[in-house]
């Protein structure tokens, strides 16, 4: 029998601040995929599974604020757990791509670089929710925070939330230029898996550049193109 190796489903997360364009980006990747015939599914944090999304909808609605940020940081992993568990790694089990808008660099840029949580609560959870599935690869979208406000702001102009924003859109600037740094910092420290690309760009040009990536670190994506 012809031992013929199964194709390896690829784990890829999207991080940066708000509005720096994660969520196009990902819906774009998807479109790419499947026009190859890659099984992919796209999915976001916090959320993903049922009880993932009611845990997002508490902390966003500001309603875990005033537990303080050590606490955050355990509704979120308690998020992840269920949403690793239950969605992603079955999901690459059965060899499906899964493109996430935001993971665990999150945790660690807003509740621990930025909102001071000791790093040992962060990569105690971190290990218990990520259970081995770290991402193959990460793209960090980075750009001034003030543009992207601007960015935000304009699509949620009709939005309910226009008027106050959501729980971490209420942080002031200054906040978001450190919390920008922390995603800079953490690149760095996991360059091997890290890839920071400018997101004040034209999108399509953003997504090629995201492509090209991809095709460098995953080959395979070269012969699917070709097949
Ligand atoms: N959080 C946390 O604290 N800890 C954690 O562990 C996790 C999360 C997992 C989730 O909110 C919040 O939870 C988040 C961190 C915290 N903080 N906040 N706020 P979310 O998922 O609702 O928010 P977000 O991740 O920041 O999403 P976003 O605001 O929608 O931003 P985005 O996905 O990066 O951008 P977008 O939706 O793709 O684009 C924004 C707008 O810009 C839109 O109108 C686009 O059409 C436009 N756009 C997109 N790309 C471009 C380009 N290239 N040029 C011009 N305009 C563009």
């Amino acid at each position: 029998m012809l031992d013929i190796p199964a194709k390896t489903a690829r784990f890829i997360t999207f991080e940066g601040g708000e509005g720096v364009g994660k969520s196009t980006q990902v819906k774009r990747l998807l479109v790419r995929l499947n026009r190859l015939n890659i099984e992919s599914i796209r999915t976001r944090e916090p959320g993903g599974t049922p009880k993932a999304e009611a845990v997002r909808a508490f902390i966003l609605q500001g309603r875990s604020e005033s537990w303080g940020a050590g606490a955050e940081a355990v509704l979120f992993a308690a998020a992840r757990l269920n949403h690793v568990n239950q969605l992603i790694a079955p999901s690459l089990q059965s060899g499906k791509w899964v493109i996430s808008d935001r993971f665990h660099d999150s945790t660690r840029a807003y509740q621990g670089l930025t909102g001071g949580v000791d790093t040992r609560l962060i990569a105690g959870l971190e290990e218990l929710a990520l259970d081995g599935h770290a991402p193959d690869i990460t793209f960090v979208l980075d750009m001034d925070p003030k543009i992207a406000f601007d960015r935000v702001n304009a699509r949620e102009l009709e939005s309910a939330l226009a008027e106050t924003g959501d729980r971490f859109e209420r942080e002031d600037l200054d906040w978001h230029r450190r919390l920008r740094q922390a995603f800079l910092d953490i690149a760095e420290h996991n360059a091997k898996r890290c890839v920071v690309l400018p997101a004040n760009q034209d999108p399509d040009a953003l997504e090629q550049e995201i492509w090209d990536v991809l095709l460098r670190r995953f080959p395979e994506l070269d012969s699917e193109a070709g097949a």
